[in-house]
């Protein structure tokens, strides 16, 4: 059987995963200003037998029911649960201008925030510690994407990677790709480095 690896980006819906996924793709997949545009996994290859996976955004959203993102919610547990999937790590997508409120707000009730089970779920499963992108960096201030770092720290998470990036700016865009490179080619060999 011919193996391929995958790449998952998760996050919640809207973060820019998919836009994450044209950048490094040179695809053009839909993004859009509502949460809730990618609703199936969906494989894109990156390169060779490399594929980023296109995940629907996990996380409430008004006006979806609750069965509808219990599916989705179900998939993708499903998918980066399946041992077959070769997952060399994932790369987790934050949108940083709500990041802190969303936070907040659930740790006030006292749950965990479901960006942060994500990472740790994450972290857990695959070999590589996970890419953090701290996205929408043209959204905050330097304050608040610090404050936004701190907040990652404030838990106990296993290793991470954590990159600010904007794709609307293309800020950290390349810095990231080269990384990203780099580490497949470090991970798979040199036949990877074409991209
Ligand atoms: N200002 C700003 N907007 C961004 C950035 N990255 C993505 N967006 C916008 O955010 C919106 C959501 O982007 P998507 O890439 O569709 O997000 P997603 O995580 O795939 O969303 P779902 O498929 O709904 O889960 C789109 O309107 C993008 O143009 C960024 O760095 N800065
Ligand atoms: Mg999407």
């Amino acid at each position: 059987m011919k193996i391929t690896y995958n790449i998952p980006v998760t996050g919640r819906p809207n973060a820019g995963k998919t836009s994450l996924i044209n950048y490094l793709a040179h695809t053009r997949r839909p993004v859009g200003k509502k949460a809730g545009t990618t609703l199936r996994i969906a494989p894109i290859q990156l390169i060779n037998d490399v594929f980023l996976v296109d995940l629907p955004g996990f996380g409430r959203i008004t006006k979806r029911s609750r069965t509808l993102e219990d599916k989705i919610k179900d998939q993708i547990v499903q998918f980066l649960d399946e041992p077959n999937n070769s997952i060399i790590f994932g790369i987790h997508v934050i949108d940083t201008s709500t990041f802190h409120i969303v936070t907040e707000n659930l740790e006030k009730k006292g749950i965990i925030p479901i960006d942060i089970e994500m990472i740790q779920f994450l972290g857990e499963t695959t070999k590589y510690p996970p890419f953090v992108l701290m996205n929408k960096r043209d959204k905050v201030n330097t304050a608040l994407l610090k404050q936004n770092i701190d907040i990652l720290t404030t838990y106990s998470l296993p290793k991470l990677e954590v990159h600010s990036i904007s794709f609307k700016t293309k800020d950290g865009c390349r810095e990231f790709r080269n990384m990203l490179r780099n580490l497949i080619v470090e991970v798979l060999g040199v036949k990877y480095q074409n991209w």
